[in-house]
């Protein structure tokens, strides 16, 4: 990949496709290519295909999907898995089709299975039942590693597979209903202290553990793959930290000065109980997660009050 290149970015408004368009931007790229939904509506296949023969990309990132958090997945399974599987499949095979020379596909930490041994390895991949509330949305994952590990062996191409764990950052998704954890509670505590509330309601019981990866690292993760990485195996990309969702809120509090108490609903879902990645193949290839999570929660609260309140 040199500076001019062509470099289709799907998914360029998203919280991670646009991380990827401003790390590419900074580094100097400057032949990057963006479709709005509206230009492109990526699960129509003859429009996707039309769009690569018009435009040739020679590099893909696929950073387009239907993401959402627990309450989102459960509550839109056929979104989750209709989409993914539609926007998935044509750009790999549109790629194909027009000799593409990588492609970046973004998987997820939900393929692994619900009761995952922990760090969870790229080796535990369709070793057990999936987590229940976004298998649909796993499955589509699922599918699309697999698409691009047999299109590597079938046709010989270079479309390479990263999972990454839960992300937040600018340009998240802050509804309350569809949206994950981090960006959810960003959006409480700020309004509970705006509105003078002395209770924000924390979603399951909190002691579920998550690792959380500023979206930032992720971008650079995925510029350093494409540009280092060859192989058909998935790679998981993470900080390898967890913390518990109560230990995420106080945080979250923290950040935003909110000093009132916190009140568990445990009528809703934690999900699955723990989601560390192993990342000791990322680190071995020479790459390491530099934000740490306080840092990357004041950032995102900053970008939040600034751009979206
Ligand atoms: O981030 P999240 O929605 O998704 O929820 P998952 C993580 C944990 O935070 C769960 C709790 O235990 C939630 O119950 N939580 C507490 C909240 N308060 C809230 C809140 O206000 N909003 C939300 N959303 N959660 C997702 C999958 O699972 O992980 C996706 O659904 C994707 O498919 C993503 O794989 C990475 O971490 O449970």
């Amino acid at each position: 990949m040199n500076k001019t290149s062509k470099i289709f970015v799907a998914g360029h408004r998203g919280l991670v496709g646009s991380a990827i368009v401003n790390r590419l931007q900074s580094e100097g790229f400057n032949n990057i290519i963006c479709r709005t939904h509206k230009e492109l509506d990526l699960s129509r296949q003859a429009d996707v295909e039309a769009f690569f023969k018009e435009q040739r990309p020679e590099y893909v990132f696929l950073a387009a999907a239907k993401v959402g958090g627990i309450l989102g997945n459960s509550t839109y399974p056929a979104d989750f898995i209709y989409i993914n599987l539609a926007i998935q499949s044509n750009i790999i095979h549109a790629s194909y089709l027009n000799g593409v020379k990588k492609l970046l596909f973004l998987g997820s930490s939900c393929i692994y299975p619900k009761y995952c041994p922990q760090p969870m390895k790229e080796e535990h991949l369709l070793s057990g039942y999936l987590e229940p509330t976004n298998e649909p949305y796993a499955i589509a994952k699922i599918a699309g590693i697999k698409m691009c590990q047999a299109y590597n062996r079938q046709y010989g191409t270079r479309y390479i597979s990263v999972m990454p764990t839960n992300l937040y950052g600018p340009n998240d998704n802050f509804d309350l209903e569809t949206s994950h954890v981090l960006p959810a509670l960003i959006r409480k505590f700020h309004e509970a202290k705006i509105k003078g509330k002395n209770e924000v309601e924390i979603w399951g019981t909190g002691t579920p553990r998550r690792e959380l990866m500023h979206v930032a690292d992720l971008a650079d993760a995925c510029v350093f793959l494409m540009r280092k990485y060859d192989d058909s195996e998935i790679v998981n990309i993470g900080t390898g930290k967890d913390l518990t969702i109560k230990e995420l809120a106080e945080t979250v509090a923290g950040v935003t000065g909110f000093k009132g108490a916190l009140r568990f609903d445990t009528s809703k879902p934690d999900g699955t109980p723990l989601k560390l990645l192993d990342v000791s193949k990322i680190n071995q290839l020479g790459w390491y997660a530099r934000i740490d999570i306080e840092t990357g929660i004041r950032d995102t609260y900053d970008w939040y009050v600034r751009c979206r309140q």
